[in-house]
């Protein structure tokens, strides 16, 4: 059956969606063992477990033709020297792209394929990137103020995190003398 067209309200500024279908939460908690430095993952985690990010979604089709719209809200901060983060993923269907457009805050693209090629664009309000297919996407949060982007991609492209979760990000940013700066990740694997 065929779907009616619709309007929807994206506001620049807060990124709020409007009608949404889905909030979606991620807490510390949910990324256990993404961020590079442990311990300060533990010591945090003792004491409360911070919202690292959300995102709201239109809930579409998941079918061939369809797209998928989300907007991303990053919190400002850090876990060690680590700049706050998306977990990341790969398509399930790998060879679908995304386009994420920035609206809020400062912050960072890293994009890597499973060959281990590695590519980052920093993504200010009004910055379109375009991820082609068979690159992992991450976002990351390296200013101080909420880091908020729109993001449009195909309907049947699902999320693949497991391998992510397996290897890691080939590169991390992390604060040094009050910058960031994109460092090689020590414990990245390449997968089998
Ligand atoms: C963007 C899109 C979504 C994604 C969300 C959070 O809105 O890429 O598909 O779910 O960011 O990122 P992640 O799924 O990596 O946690
Ligand atoms: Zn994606």
């Amino acid at each position: 059956m065929s779907m009616r067209p619709f309007p929807m309200n994206l506001n620049f500024k807060t990124g709020e969606l409007t009608p949404n279908d889905r909030t979606n939460i991620r807490n510390l908690s949910d990324m256990k063992g993404m961020f590079f430095d442990n311990e300060a993952e533990s010591r945090i985690l003792e004491k409360e477990d911070p919202l690292i990010y959300s995102f709201s979604e239109k809930v579409l089709p998941e079918e061939n033709g369809h797209l998928q719209l989300a907007t991303t809200t990053i919190h400002p901060g850090k876990v060690g020297d680590e700049y706050h983060m998306t977990k990341g993923h790969y398509h399930r269907r790998p060879d679908t792209s995304e386009m994420y457009l920035g609206l809020e805050g400062e912050g960072c693209l890293l994009m890597q394929t499973v060959e281990g090629d590695f590519e980052s664009i920093d993504i200010r309000p009004g910055t379109v990137a375009y991820i082609p297919p068979f690159w992992g996407h991450r976002m990351v949060n390296t200013g101080k103020t909420a880091y908020v982007f729109f993001a449009v991609y195909p309907g049947d492209a699902g999320h693949n995190y497991g391998d992510i979760e397996k290897t890691g990000f080939i590169k991390i940013l992390v604060e040094r003398d009050k910058k960031p700066v994109l460092i090689d990740n020590p414990r990245w694997k390449q997968r089998d």
